[in-house]
């Protein structure tokens, strides 16, 4: 075989070439004799890329699995509980007064949707209306606000008490007293929607849907729904509605058990007859000896939560001996709070708390006590009164129902004074 004349250029910069790879000047001048510029090269491959070893080929990342709730959930201020998360009641000792988005409880029956609000739209539908509606969000924002702080709370809030307290277990997330959160809440009153949709005189239930994938509804009366703080909120505390917490919009349906504020709703059905579904005759209903069906119910619908009580620290708390300053919060469905008393021997005695800053109807009022912390174990029972004259009771007087909704006994919180 022939070789081709050498050609002094190609061979310069195939000596660059070689070079660059770390070949020797020898090393390229014998190769290039032997075998050409084929065997130079060659030569260089095996020095600038040794026999490659497999690689393996990466694989795309798993997506990120879905979570049931959005935001961050870290243990110091949540108490996990299945898909919920409850508030730890000691992370309001030192707010002003309102639940930070960033402390509120969260309860969904599923996942948290991510809505588009370029799409959303909010339909007012149904026999009960003369004009069907359908808003867009910018719709919304543009209507006249309405501005209420009031609180949510979860029908099953306090359910652990019906075991640990009561001794007779219910069914479903085994709450304390954290399935509540009080905020201000900014939207548009429902009665407007209502009425720009002609509600006849002849409706008698609305129900707003939820646009999570189970489709979330309860009913609730005509009478509740023109209430002048029942709203479609579009703002929590000042801000944009958080995801968890229904953006872009939800019902408030103030004093009304949690489930009655729909989160996520893309429709609100207005009837002329009662409307009844899964929520209002299976599961938010009593049921249980004290309470006799109500067909197609089985048994009595709830609506109105019940006056509670709480104390803002650890459970179980520890406290040092000597003087000590517990705050606590107190609310009803009915009112503001008129009063709020203390035991710390059991509910032998009580002693009046003090109310602190803003006393809201519906929303709830803070209380501070003061008392002589003596070394061991103890409890602070706190009992709330409304301006109704509601107040809570003893653990004996709690009746039960299968569901653990709506228990309103005073809870004795344990405390343990270190001397
Ligand atoms: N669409 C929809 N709305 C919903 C729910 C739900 O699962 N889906 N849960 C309800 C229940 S049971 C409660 S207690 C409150 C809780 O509101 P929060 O998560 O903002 O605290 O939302 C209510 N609204
Ligand atoms: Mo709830």
């Amino acid at each position: 075989m022939t070789r081709a004349e050498p050609n002094e250029a190609q061979d310069e910069s195939l000596w660059a070439r070689a070079r660059q790879s770390g070949m020797s000047r020898r090393a390229f001048l014998a190769l290039l004799a032997s075998g050409g510029a084929a065997a130079v090269l060659a030569g260089c491959v095996q020095k600038i890329s040794p026999t490659p070893v497999a690689t393996p080929v990466p694989s795309p990342a798993p997506p990120p699995a879905p979570r049931p709730i959005i935001k961050p959930i870290p243990d110091a201020y949540f108490i996990p509980l299945g898909a919920n998360t409850e508030m730890r009641f000691e992370v309001m000792a030192d707010k002003a007064y309102a639940t930070p988005e960033s402390f509120f409880f969260v309860r969904g029956h599923s996942f948290t949707p991510v809505i588009d609000v370029k799409t959303w739209k909010l339909r007012i539908e149904g026999d009960g209306v003369e004009r069907p509606l359908e808003l867009s969000y910018n719709d919304l924002l543009k209507l006249p606000a309405k501005t209420v702080t009031r609180f949510v709370e979860c029908a099953g809030n306090g359910r652990s008490f019906f075991d640990t307290l009561l001794k007779k277990p219910a069914q479903g997330g085994q709450w304390r007293l954290g399935a509540y959160g009080v905020a201000e809440w900014t939207g548009v009153q429902l009665s407007a929607l209502l009425k720009r949709a002609g509600i006849k005189g002849t409706a008698v239930d609305v129900m707003p849907t939820g646009l999570d994938s189970l489709s979330i509804e309860r009913p609730m009366s005509v009478a509740k729904a023109m209430e002048e703080d029942t709203i479609v909120a579009y703002m929590m505390n000042g801000g944009i509605l958080p995801l968890d917490h229904g953006f872009p919009a939800r019902l408030i349906t103030p004093g009304w058990v949690g489930i009655n504020n729909i989160k996520w709703v893309g429709k609100i059905t207005v009837s002329e007859k009662p409307i009844f579904v899964e929520k209002n005759t299976s599961s938010y209903v009593f049921v249980g000896p004290d309470y006799p069906p109500q067909p197609p119910a089985k048994g009595p619908m709830l609506t109105t939560q019940v006056v509670k009580s709480a104390c803002a620290l650890p459970w179980p708390a520890a406290l040092t001996a000597g003087q000590q300053k517990v705050v606590g919060y107190a609310w009803s469905p009915f009112g503001k709070i008129a009063r709020v008393e203390v035991s710390i021997n059991g509910g032998g005695v009580f002693r009046d708390a003090r109310l602190t800053g803003p006393n809201i109807e519906r929303a709830g009022s803070r209380w501070e006590f003061s008392f002589d912390a003596r070394p061991g174990d103890m409890a602070i029972t706190p009992r709330a009164t409304d301006d109704k004259g509601n107040v809570q009771y003893a653990v004996s007087q709690q009746k039960w129902n299968e569901q653990g909704y709506l228990f309103g006994a005073m809870v004795p919180h344990p405390v343990k004074v270190v001397g």
